[in-house]
């Protein structure tokens, strides 16, 4: 990638987006293309062809998609599957189309068989059944992976695909129910120590295991990616490490400063039990992030009480 190329960041405005177009201007990218919901609907395919023939960006950063956390995917499986399978099918076959140098597809960790071998290493691909409570969304990660792999074999097209562990940062969404664990707790704990609850609900058992990656190392990691990796595999981004959502619980206490106590309801679903990804090939490529989960939470704590009610619920 050189500085004068056109890059297109699809899902500016989400977490991913709007970290990787920091991560852009900081490298000194500067011709950026980016378009709102508003200026340009990703699942209307005739707008997406036009807008890519008529701006012809040389390389594309796939990070628009429709997420959320477990709730939020075992009760609009309808708009996850048909929103990200619509939106990446488009933007990757309007890029090959119009001749995109490069695309980078952001997938997930959820992608891995329920029951896959931890750490999970990118070969474990396929090789059982998916995790109920994210199937719909992971049927269409990967279905996106295969869209990339399908486009390389048959047209030589340059498309990339990276699967981030479950990402934090500023700009998340913090919705109470719809949101991932690490921003829905951080909110939830943050309102108790205003309002000096007692208690604080934890959904599930509190014993599965995550990794948590900050969205600016992921940002990093996507930039290395474009500049480093041509291969028609997928690659893992990850921190290596995980820990479970009650230990993940005392760290977001800590940062809040809540002194009450935290309370399990096993009435809420636990979804996978771990889902660590095996970095191995990354670290091998010379690349690892750079933001530990402490400092990174810290930073977000910061920012959503910077926010005062602007952040996205
Ligand atoms: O982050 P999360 O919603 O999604 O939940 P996944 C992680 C764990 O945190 C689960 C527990 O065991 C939840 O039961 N948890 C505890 C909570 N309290 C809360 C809470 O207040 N809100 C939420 N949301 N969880 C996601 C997938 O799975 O992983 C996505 O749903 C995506 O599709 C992402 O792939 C990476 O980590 O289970």
């Amino acid at each position: 990638m050189n500085k004068q190329d056109v890059i297109f960041v699809a899902g500016h405005q989400g977490l991913v987006g709007s970290a990787i177009l920091r991560c852009l201007q900081r490298h000194g990218f500067a011709n950026l293309l980016t378009k709102t919901r508003a200026e340009l609907d990703l699942t209307n395919q005739a707008a997406v062809q036009a807008f890519f023939a008529r701006e012809r960006p040389t390389h594309v950063f796939m990070a628009a998609a429709k997420v959320g956390g477990i709730h939020a995917n075992s009760t609009y499986p309808a708009d996850f599957i048909y929103s990200n399978l619509q939106v990446q099918t488009n933007c990757i076959h309007a890029a090959w189309q119009s001749g995109v140098q490069k695309l980078l597809f952001l997938g997930s960790s959820c992608i891995y068989p329920r029951l896959a071998p931890q750490p999970m290493k990118e070969e474990y691909l396929l090789t059982g059944s998916l995790e109920p409570t994210n199937e719909w969304y992971a049927i269409a990660k990967i279905a996106g992976i295969k869209l990339c792999q399908a486009y390389r074999r048959q047209y030589g097209f340059n498309a990339i695909c990276a699967m981030p562990t479950n990402l934090y940062g500023p700009g998340d969404n913090f919705h109470p129910e719809n949101a991932h664990v690490l921003p829905a707790l951080l909110r939830r704990l943050h309102e108790a120590k205003e309002r000096r609850a007692p208690t604080v609900v934890v959904w599930g058992t509190g014993s599965p295991r995550r990794e948590w990656l900050h969205v600016d190392d992921l940002a990093e990691a996507c930039l290395f990616l474009m500049a480093h990796y041509e291969q028609e595999e997928i690659i893992n981004v990850g921190s290596g490490q995980d820990l479970t959502i009650a230990e993940l619980a005392v760290l977001l206490k800590r940062v809040v400063g809540y002194a009450g106590e935290v309370v399990f309801d096993p009435s809420k679903p636990d979804g996978m039990l771990k889902k660590l990804l095996d970095v191995s090939r990354m670290t091998a490529l010379g690349w690892q992030p750079k933001i530990d989960l402490e400092t990174g939470v810290r930073e977000v704590y910061t920012w959503f009480v910077g926010q005062s009610g602007q952040v996205r619920r």
